[in-house]
């Protein structure tokens, strides 16, 4: 089990992240993404994260962190489009799986979180301008695990971690609402090897969020939250969603419906995905060159 800091400060909120939806949509025909982690070049990108709106323009951000150990963002534009790159962080973050949470110590403005390669989780708070501040230690023990940041699963209103650990089991981790996690984490399910986890937001629009996983065919299935941080039956709802490495857990565009951004890892191609909530997304549209983990980097 990873362990969770259960202190830090300040208020509640409630975030919800936007509604993912999917089905029957299917990616272009592309190489599918190598898992290769060795020999990373010095431009590379390790780790492509999509964060609910950091800097208060209304459109999500894609956190991305460079192989030299910087941390940057990109906010969506109206015109779906990524804009200019923010350079969040010059170096620290090699290494790092980056997470973003929504609102994590309640102050309004959704913050980051990271896994480094010890298996710290630290949290860096939004300065207020989609900065973030000085670091924060809120547990240890995750190099194990795969985190979902799905929102608030357990309508508490404070938002919550996912996390799958090596034997599969799905826990959840209960945030406080002001910066650190409720004491006992949560057994939430099994049997999760070899099926890629994805925020989806409130897809069954019944006020409770809900997850949806990939498993190795491609297949995509529902998972609608029951609010206590379990989940109902699965419901196939696509497929042909094997080939690119997914991110997801924001509206990028603004509408209110979550979206997904899909990397080609041999190309170094990004994509967008609008979401259309309810259960399908639009086509592919090509937003950025040169994001590859380990090759075709982005000067
Ligand atoms: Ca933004
Ligand atoms: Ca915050
Ligand atoms: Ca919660
Ligand atoms: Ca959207």
């Amino acid at each position: 089990m990873a362990h969770a800091k259960s202190r830090l400060s300040r208020a509640a909120a409630a975030f919800a992240v936007a509604a993912v939806a999917a089905a029957g949509a299917t990616f272009p025909v592309g190489d599918a993404p190598a898992a290769d982690a060795a020999a990373v070049t010095a431009c590379g990108f390790t780790d492509l994260q999509l964060s609910p709106d950091l800097d208060g323009d209304g459109y999500g951000d894609l956190l991305g962190v460079r192989s030299d150990g910087a941390l940057l963002r990109w906010s969506f534009t109206a015109e779906s489009t990524l804009g200019d790159s923010n350079l969040l962080a010059a170096s620290g973050f090699a290494g790092h799986k980056v997470y973003g949470p929504g609102d994590w110590n309640g102050d309004g403005y959704n913050d980051v979180v990271s896994v480094d390669p010890s298996g710290l989780l630290w949290l860096y708070v939004n300065d207020g301008k989609g900065g973030i501040g000085p670091r924060l230690e809120i547990g240890h023990g995750w190099v194990p695990f795969r985190i979902i940041p799905a929102g608030d699963m357990n309508v508490d209103g404070a938002n919550d971690l996912l996390a799958i650990d090596q034997q599969g089991r799905l826990w959840l981790y209960m945030g406080t609402g002001r910066g650190g996690f409720k004491p006992q984490p949560k057994p939430v399910g099994q049997g999760w090897i070899n099926i890629e986890l994805y925020a989806a937001g409130d897809l069954a629009k019944d006020g409770v969020n809900d997850i949806l996983a990939i498993r190795q065919d491609g297949t995509l299935w529902a998972y609608n939250g029951r609010g206590n941080g379990t989940f109902t039956v699965a419901r196939n709802v696509g497929r042909g969603w094997g080939a690119f490495e997914l991110e997801s857990g924001a509206d990028l565009n603004g509408d209110g419906r979550a979206d997904i951004v899909g990397r080609n890892n041999a190309t170094g191609d990004l994509f967008y995905y609008q979401g259309n909530g309810g259960g399908s997304f639009q086509a592919a549209k090509l937003i950025g060159t040169g994001f590859g983990a380990t090759n075709n980097c982005k000067p």
